[in-house]
């Protein structure tokens, strides 16, 4: 098992101590903000969150220096509709977001106002590294091409990304709305609907796969791996999972080097632990929890670099970092890479009910770590927070006056620690809608299957759910019949915030 570096634990917690101390040094009119998002962590995953299997030194030392959140939430409980509602502050049903394929054109309009871009309307330079899935272009891209729109109109000065998920094509690392390494001599070409001549595929190769799927991920096979979708060409252009965490640490490290003398906000998007998982090799082993667990200590290890890169740089007393996941954990999610024989006694959901794509509340109950220069550290909140309300937040921090018609709120006071989070919140779950409410939550009934094909449950009810999470952490108890009139004004204020948006006979499309 990698541990922490020592030093970088002693310059957090040093800057946090003298910053309350000394009374002297005060958050900074326009500080940095490092937003670091892990794709399906769960919160169950982390040590200082109660984790006695896989160990998570450096996010323990972010914590000890930091807020650690127990009720903080995504949005939604799969990735693009999350990361749209982080960079938007509008709730992303509203836009119908849903798991995107990786030719997907790009889901934030152009001339919409996001966070990313009031950070660069007061001359921070902002960067966007990792995983992306919010799509890029205008569909039926030329991946030959400069990429227009490119990720970089959502706000950001720079962009190196992979266009959505490590397990779709196309697997190619694009900056600036250009695929890297691209001969124009061998070209790309990339269909969700169907193989190209000669295209070798999972499913018409199996002997091919060093890792085998397990469900959907029959397409093309990228270094041994099957994918979803179907990828011909741009052979020097294929990233390697097997170096892709070191591959955009550097462009992290890279972006702070280069604006470490001007206010920055980088958005850091790690691709893991979601499969296909690949550690690199000082970490494949390194724990007894297979693969999933050899990728979070990777994970874990990549935010103690950020964190001594900035310490290295001067910039620790001036740099606010978030450590989040986009949605709640799961083990089975396609591929036979042993994570679920090896799970033991490990526990992702921490003793949540439900998982990634689910409307229970482990589909976005989330680990949520916030460090702040000027603060001091160790502080552990109840406050329910949401990821939605950075904006808002920041916006409050900034003396910024937010757009009409954002979902977004100001939760700063909440976010440093203190009271004032939110008391309720729509939640959504592969296009279920349901309602936290104060320390109850609403999920209303769905058609659908109860569990998906590997046995995680959904959180499709046949009638009205109605769950105490303070009381009743793992919703084993439904209050739907014994609270008749809290059921009925809860049901109220749901279809007051979601309208038309609740269709009880959607189901949601089985994962191919
Ligand atoms: C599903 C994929 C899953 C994952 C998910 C997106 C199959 C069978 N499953 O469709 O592996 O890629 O989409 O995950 O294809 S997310 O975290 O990016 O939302
Ligand atoms: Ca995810």
């Amino acid at each position: 098992m990698k541990t922490c570096s020592p030093l970088a634990l002693a310059a957090i917690s040093g800057a946090a101590v003298c910053g309350s101390a000394c009374g002297q040094q005060k958050t900074p009119a326009r500080p940095n903000v490092v937003l670091i998002v892990a794709d399906d962590l769960g919160y169950g995953d982390v040590s200082c969150y109660g984790s006695r299997t896989i160990m998570t030194p450096c996010l323990d030392s972010l914590a000890a220096a930091g807020v650690l959140f127990n009720n903080a939430y995504a949005t939604s409980a799969t990735s693009s509709p999350s990361r749209y509602a982080m960079f938007t502050g509008i709730y992303p049903w509203r836009a119908d977001m849903r798991i995107l394929p990786g030719d997907a054109p790009l889901m934030i309009p152009v001339d919409m106002p996001t966070m990313p871009k009031m950070f660069q309307e007061l001359g921070y330079a902002t960067g966007a590294v990792g995983k992306w899935h919010l799509g890029m272009g205008e569909g039926y891209l030329d991946w030959n091409q400069p990429i227009t729109p490119a990720a970089n109109t959502v706000g950001f000065d720079f962009t190196n990304i992979i266009p959505a998920t490590v397990d779709r094509v196309p697997t190619v690392y694009v900056e600036n709305g250009l695929v890297v390494g691209l001969d124009p001599d061998d070209p790309i070409k990339v269909s969700y609907k169907e193989p190209f001549p000669g295209e070798i595929t999972g499913k018409d190769h199996p002997e091919l796969m060093t890792m085998p799927f397990h469900h959907g991920h029959n397409g093309t096979i990228i270094n041994g791996i099957p994918r979803i979708g179907h990828m011909v060409g741009g052979k020097s252009a294929l990233w390697d999972d097997a170096t892709m965490a070191d591959y955009f640490l550097g462009k992290s490290k890279n972006f702070i080097d280069e604006h470490a003398d001007e206010p920055f906000f980088l958005y850091y998007g790690l691709h893991e632990p979601h499969v296909p998982r690949t550690a690199m090799d000082r970490f494949a082993g390194s724990t007894e929890y297979g693969v999933r667990g050899d990728v979070i200590a990777e994970a874990d290890w990549l935010v103690g670099q950020i964190v001594s890169h900035l310490r290295e740089k001067g910039l620790l007393d001036n740099t606010i970092i978030i450590f989040t996941s986009d949605n709640g954990p799961v083990v089975q999610d396609g591929y036979c890479d042993g994570s679920d024989e090896k799970i033991g006694d490990h526990d992702p959901n921490g003793g949540l009910r439900g998982g990634k794509y689910s409307l229970f509340d482990g589909g976005t109950h989330v680990p949520m770590i916030v460090y702040w220069p000027d603060a001091q550290g160790g502080k552990v909140s109840d406050e329910f927070v949401c990821q939605m309300d950075f904006w808002g937040s920041f916006a409050a921090m900034l003396g910024v006056e937010l757009p009409e018609g954002l979902d977004t709120r100001n939760t700063l006071e909440a976010f440093m620690g203190g009271k004032g989070g939110r008391t309720d919140q729509v939640i959504e779950a592969m296009g279920r809608l349901g309602l936290r409410d104060g320390d109850y939550v609403l999920m209303p009934p769905y058609n659908g299957p109860f569990s998906n094909e590997t046995g995680n449950e959904l959180g499709n009810l046949k009638d009205y759910g109605l769950y105490n999470l303070r009381s009743d952490k793992h919703q084993d108890v439904n209050l739907a019949g014994s609270q008749p009139e809290l059921l009925e004004a809860i049901k109220a204020k749901f279809l007051q915030a979601v309208g038309k948006h609740y269709n009880p006979k959607r189901e949601i499309e089985a994962l191919k």
